[in-house]
C-alpha cells in the first residue's frame, strides 16, 4: 500500500511527534518507508490543497494529514481549524481517496502535548490506522462490486 503523509510545519515540535507516531503505525501496518512519502506544508490551513494534489496524482491509496492548531486569543483558531477539517473532508469526498484527519485542535499546549504521544495517545498513529482501514474498506467494496 502506498501512502502520503502531509505534515504542517506550524507547531513543528508537536507535529514531528505526530509524524513519529504515524511512521510507527505505518511499520505496524506493514507499509515500508519507500511506500510512504512525507511532504511538509507551512500550516494546517495548507493541508487540504496539498492532500488534493497528492490524491489526484493517483499514486496513493490513502493520505494522512498531520497538524496542530492551538486556540489563541483571537478567532484565528476557528478559521484555521475549520478550514483544515472541512477541506480535508472535502478532498476525501471529491477525489474518492481516503484522507485521515490527524490534526490536533486543542485549547492549551498541555492538551496538545498529551495528544502528540503523551497520556492521550498519538493522533498521528491513530490517523494512519484510520487511513489504512479506509483504504482496505474501499478495496473490499470494489472487489465485491466485481463479483
Ligand atoms: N497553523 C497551524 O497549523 N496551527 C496554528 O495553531 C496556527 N495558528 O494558530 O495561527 C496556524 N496558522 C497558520 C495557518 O495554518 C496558515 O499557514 C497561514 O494562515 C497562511 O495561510
Amino acid at each position: 500500500m502506498s501512502i502520503a503523509v502531509v505534515v504542517s510545519r506550524f507547531n513543528q515540535a508537536l507535529t514531528e511527534k505526530l509524524l513519529a507516531g504515524a511512521q510507527e503505525a505505518l511499520g505496524k501496518c506493514g507499509v515500508d518507508r519507500e511506500s510512504a512519502d512525507v511532504v511538509w506544508v507551512p500550516g494546517s490551513f495548507e493541508l487540504p490543497p496539498a492532500a488534493k494534489w497528492l490524491a489526484e496524482s493517483g499514486r496513493y491509496q490513502a493520505i494522512v494529514c498531520l497538524g496542530c492548531v492551538l486556540r489563541g486569543e483571537t478567532a484565528h483558531f476557528d478559521y484555521v481549524a475549520g478550514q483544515a477539517a472541512t477541506g480535508i473532508g472535502r478532498v476525501a469526498l471529491d477525489t474518492g481517496v481516503p484522507v485521515a484527519f490527524g490534526v490536533i485542535t486543542a485549547d492549551t499546549l498541555q492538551q496538545a502535548v498529551e495528544r502528540a504521544g503523551g497520556s492521550s495517545g498519538n493522533k498521528g498513529f491513530d490517523a494512519v490506522l484510520t487511513a489504512v482501514r479506509m483504504a482496505n474498506l474501499k478495496a473490499e467494496i470494489a472487489r465485491a462490486e466485481k463479483e
